[in-house]
């Protein structure tokens, strides 16, 4: 079952509301039905009944085709694990100047690399641009599965995002990681949230990316989640270590697919990130 966030009207102020995609491609105003928030919802024990009850119950819906998707977040935070798949750490090591060995010893130790991506107001969502800052001549996109984490700390959901990173900042000097991960634009989510899944079904789902250049494909990739190397409750294990998160949280949990090193994203291209338990993020690129 998939939640989502969406604007049922296109005037401007047009306050957002809570969905629930269905099956045959129709949307249930959640917001209407009195659950206007995809945070609260997410805290039930027993939100799969739930909204298999309100599908079942004949409840009215309406083409999903008709409204705008908006990134589905609220005020939650958004974190990023690092170096968690294989893929991931030879580019890094192979892009830094100095620091190689850190991320070689990340990869292996009992903590995970975490950080934080963005508040909830600056993610963007499938269909929104996402940015390449103008002092980085090597950007890339990172598709990743995100995890969505209640305020006790559960993997109530899972969604796709996009870690958009400036690789010749980040490789000049670690220090600059906030700088090469933390900016305008620089966090995609969406298009929905996916719920009621296990972790061993979620390792079976496939991730892929397409870029687009004037319609052409110039970059694709996959790999599966089935390749990340951390529990997802080792990784919440983690994340909520002497942190509360009263609203829940997202964690991308990393990159296993790397573009070569001469490519770089330009104005203009078209990110499209699949996976196959969730959906597809669809972003253009521009300059921020
Ligand atoms: O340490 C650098 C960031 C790694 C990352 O974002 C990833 O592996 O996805
Ligand atoms: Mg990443």
């Amino acid at each position: 079952m998939k939640l989502c966030r969406f604007l049922a009207s296109k005037e401007a102020g047009a306050s957002a509301s809570v969905g629930l995609l269905t099956s045959n491609g129709g949307l249930i105003d959640l917001s209407q039905l009195g659950h206007p928030s995809l945070a609260a919802l997410l805290e039930s024990d027993r939100l799969t009944e739930l909204l298999q009850d309100i599908e079942s119950r004949n409840t009215p819906q309406f083409s999903a085709d008709t409204v705008r998707l908006l990134a589905p977040i609220e005020k939650q935070e958004v974190w990023a694990a690092g170096v968690t798949y294989l893929r991931s750490k030879t580019a890094r090591m192979e892009e830094s100047n100095f620091s190689a060995t850190a991320y070689d010893r990340v990869y292996d130790a009992e903590r995970p690399e975490l950080f934080f991506k963005s508040i909830a107001e600056k993610v963007v969502g499938s269909g929104d641009a996402i940015g390449v800052r103008s002092d980085s001549r090597w950007t890339v996109p990172e598709p990743e599965l995100a995890l969505v984490f209640n305020s006790k700390g559960k993997a109530v959901g899972f969604t796709i995002g996009n870690d958009v990173s400036a690789r010749d900042i980040e490789g000049e000097n670690l220090l600059y990681l906030p700088q090469a991960k933390i900016y305008s634009q620089s966090c995609a989510l969406g298009p929905c949230i996916r719920v009621g899944a296990s972790e061993a079904e979620a390792r079976t789902w496939r991730i892929g990316i397409q870029i687009l250049r004037a319609e052409k494909v110039v970059f694709e990739g996959e790999t599966t989640v089935q390749r990340l190397k951390r529990s997802f409750e080792e990784l919440s294990a983690f994340l909520f270590r002497s942190q509360q998160f009263p609203h829940g949280s997202v964690l991308l949990t990393g990159t296993g697919v790397v573009p070569p090193d001469d490519f770089s994203l330009i104005p203009g291209d078209l990110v499209r990130i699949d996976i196959s338990g969730v959906g597809r993020l669809e972003n253009t690129v521009v300059a921020v």
